[in-house]
Formats: C-alpha cells, structure tokens, sequence
C-alpha cells in the first residue's frame, strides 16, 4: 500500500516533471535552485538546515491553481484531502491587489510537523468570484456562470479515488497510479483552441478572470522551488538571460532573522495556444499567464509579530513613495533595522515568533524555571517554527507583477461578500487558522520537555 505522504511525494515530483516539459525555464529555475542550495550548505553547514532537512527543502514545491466555482473548489478539496492536504488560511485577494484580481483563496498543505516535514507540497488554489459586481455585470456574470457550469476539470474516477485514499489514508499500488495520473492530468494545460472573443471580453475585466474563465480546463499557474538564497538565485537567473520581475515580495534583505517568506517570480512567458476567431477558424495565438516563482522561508511570526510586520511594509511604502528602486531597498533595510529585532532571541522576547524548544541534555530541568532562564542556562533550546503560509499582499504583488492590463473595477458597486466561514461552508471541511497551528506547535514542544517536579512556568 501507498501511504498519504508517499502519494503526496509522487504527486508533487509528476506535477513538477510535467511544468518542466510545459515550461522549460521552470527547469532552469529549479536547477539554479539547488546549484544555489548547494552552495549555502557548503558555506553555512549544519545552520542552512535551520528552516528544514536539505533533502525537505530540495523536494519543496507550492504550485498555483485558480478555480471558476464552488463546486470545482469543493472537489479539489477532496483531490487534496487525498493527499494528506488541508485548507489553512483565507486569502481575499480583491483587496490585497490594486489591479482587478477578482479572486479568494486558500493553500492545502500538510499541518502536522511531521507531516510537513515528509513533504511540504501545498497548493495555493483561488476561486472566481463571479457574483462581485465591480468586476462582472449581471449580463456577463450570468453568461460566465454558465459556460463554468458546463465544465468538468476533475473525472468522477479521480475524485471517487479521492475519496477513497482520504478515507483509508493510503492508496493500493495500482490505485496509486491511477489517481496519480488522472489527477496530474487534470492539471496539464489543454490543447482545446480557446473561443478568441469571449476570452478577450473576460480580460478586459481581468486577466486573471481570463485564465480561469476563458477556458474548458484548469491548469497550473505556477510551481515555486525553495531556495536558500533568494538574492543570489535572482542574480543568477538573470545572469542566464532570463527576465526577473523587478522585485523580491516580502521582506527586505537584512542582516537579522529570516521571516516568513519571499518570493520572486520570472516574467510569464508567450505560450502558443490555439484560437477559435469569430468566423469559426481555428489558428495559433499566444498567451502570457504562466511562470515560474521561488521562495524563501524562514521563521513564522505571531499575531504581534506580524502586525509589526505589517506596519513596517507600510512605512516602507511612505518613506520610499517616488524614490529608485536601490534607494527603496535602502530604506527597506533601516525601517527593518529600527523596527525588527535583529535576533531571534529578541523575537522570543517579544513574543513575536514561534519556537519549538527542545532539551539540550536527558536531565529533567528544574521545576517552575521559566522557558527564558532555562535558555539561559544552556538547558533547552528555541529552533525556529518555519512559517509554512503565504502572504496575502506578496501574493497580490505575485498576481500583478504578472498582468499587463489592471483590467476594470467598478468601485460604485458594492463587493460580495465571502469570508473563511464561506470557504469552510464551500470546502465542507475546517479551514484551519495558521496562528492556531503555529501556537499548537510551539506549545506541543513545550508539553514534551521533561521536568523534575512540578508543572512549569509556561510564561517565556
Ligand atoms: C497565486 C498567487 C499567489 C503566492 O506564492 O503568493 C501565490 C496565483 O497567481 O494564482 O502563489
Ligand atoms: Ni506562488
């Protein structure tokens, strides 16, 4: 039998063989990846495996995949439940993007560290949100909703071996391969020569809602390495003559704690696709949707800490309004100095990151001490949670540094409304909260550290 993680691997592996064949430089992403992770494990030994195994980074992907209705979401639910994946975070990015990018979202992914640590394969899948009515009028929305309702992305076959492997927690060897194959699949683009006229009215609202409604199938978005070193991985795949968005999302490079996460992605690149014109021939076009990204991890941040994060990449913005972009990675990097702690004790001492602590030696530690003094005495450590999330102004950044048009929106009109309690009600499943898992885990570090007698203090 086929273990959930094991087919979690293998999927993530196919996915990623079958991008390389769609998108070549997607290869070369992916082995300018690990020449650069090679390199920090040389030169950093055992400390570039702080945030993750090598062999867990080197295998780590997130894709992308962007869905037209709540039927297709709830079934790719069941698709990623298969696989070991859960719904964590809400993600309306409607608001998190200045251009039209009239979608919400979430990431499957792995919860428990173990888990994660097998394989880390998420995917961050959004959904149209046709009934909004600053991006789609009553006319148009009625004509998308019914050319999505005629679709079929995902063949009952799959999902019933979805259901099956979601239950059982394992696949036989020949359903294995079955539901591997259907299910990488579903996710290669089509051939199927796309109606010309109705996907140029959708992109006149917005190319997203183009990709995603333009067409009769689904497919990826994008597929995202890890890599140890953002910076150097951006000059080298320049150096190879492939063309970079113009900024790392995120973060800005510093001398403290990685946290979070930063991504780069190259420009989407020209695909020939086929074209069905007014007149009813069929002739080769082009389109320019998909990419290649990669991303950084480094330490999940508390509610605290990210709040603090997130008033920095504010003043960020206000200092470095008009400035070059050099000059706006200068200021990126004061504000975080000034803003920041510049080590990861300073983070624990705030109480603005995760950490998991660990014995240091076998003796029990001395009862009610606190976590802080017993660091101090060298008795436990505090090893950094990686955060395992996205963020939802780097993922707008992501959407739009790839869009050509900012599309339309029609801010007289009010948004509808979706919230994570209208993903879970869409899903039928929990949408976990990534602060509670992130907190689960630091606390679960905390319960398995021995002590002499007593309960312990659990205050830092
Ligand atoms: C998803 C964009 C978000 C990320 O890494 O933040 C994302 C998309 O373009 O469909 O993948
Ligand atoms: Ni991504």
């Amino acid at each position: 039998m086929i273990p959930q993680w094991q087919l979690r691997a293998a999927f993530a592996q196919r996915l990623s063989d079958m991008y390389g064949r769609e998108v070549p430089a997607y290869t070369t992403l992916v082995e300018v990846s690990h020449e650069v992770n090679e390199d920090v494990l040389r030169q950093l030994g055992a400390d570039a495996e702080r945030f993750g195994s090598i062999s867990r980074v080197t295998a780590e992907r997130h894709g992308a995949i962007r869905l037209g209705t709540p039927r297709e979401l709830h079934q790719a639910g069941r698709i990623f439940g298969a696989l070991g994946m859960h719904p964590v975070g809400f993600y309306d990015l409607r608001s998190a993007a200045s251009s039209a990018v009239p979608v919400v979202s979430t990431a499957f992914r792995p919860i428990e560290a173990e888990e994660l640590a097998r394989n880390p394969f998420r995917m961050f899948t959004s959904v149209l949100t046709t009934d909004d009515p600053r991006f789609f009028d009553a006319d148009l929305r009625a004509r998308l909703e019914t050319f999505l309702s005629e679709r079929r992305l995902f063949p009952p076959e799959l999902l019933d071996l979805a259901d099956v492997a979601e239950r059982d927690r394992q696949l036989s060897e020949a359903d294995a391969e079955r539901f591997l194959d259907l299910a990488v699949r579903s996710f290669e683009l089509s051939p199927e020569p796309i109606d010309r006229a109705w996907y140029e009215e959708l992109e006149k609202v917005s190319a997203v809602a183009a990709d995603i409604g333009g067409v009769r199938s689904t497919h990826v978005n994008h597929l995202t390495p890890r890599v140890l070193d953002i910076d150097e991985l951006y000059r080298r795949m320049s150096d190879r003559g492939i063309r970079m968005i113009d900024a790392i999302q995120g973060p800005p490079r510093w001398d403290g704690p990685d946290v979070l996460l930063r991504q780069t992605s190259f420009r989407a690149l020209s695909e020939p696709r086929m074209m069905r014109h007014p007149d009813g021939s069929v002739a080769p076009g082009a389109l320019r949707v998909r990419f290649g990204e990669v991303e950084a991890r480094g330490i999940a941040l508390t509610p605290a800490g990210r709040s603090r994060y997130d008033a920095l990449l504010e003043e960020i913005d206000e200092r470095a309004a008009g400035r070059s972009a050099a000059e706006r990675d200068e200021i990126a990097r004061k504000v975080w100095e000034e803003g920041f702690p510049a080590t990861e004790r300073g983070l624990l001492d705030h109480d603005l990151a995760y950490f998991a602590f660990r014995q240091t030696g076998s003796a029990p530690l001395p009862p009610a001490a606190r976590l802080t003094d017993l660091l101090g005495q060298g008795l436990i450590s505090a090893e950094p949670i990686t955060y395992e999330d996205f963020l939802p102004r780097s993922a707008a950044g992501i959407f739009q540094s790839n869009l050509s048009d900012e599309g339309t929106r029609d801010d007289g009109q009010s948004a509808a409304h979706y919230d994570a309690e209208w993903l879970a009600a869409t899903l039928q499943r929990h949408v976990h909260d990534p602060f509670a898992l992130y907190d689960q885990q630091q606390e679960r570090s905390v319960r398995q550290l021995t002590w002499a007698a007593g309960s312990p203090t659990l205050e830092t």
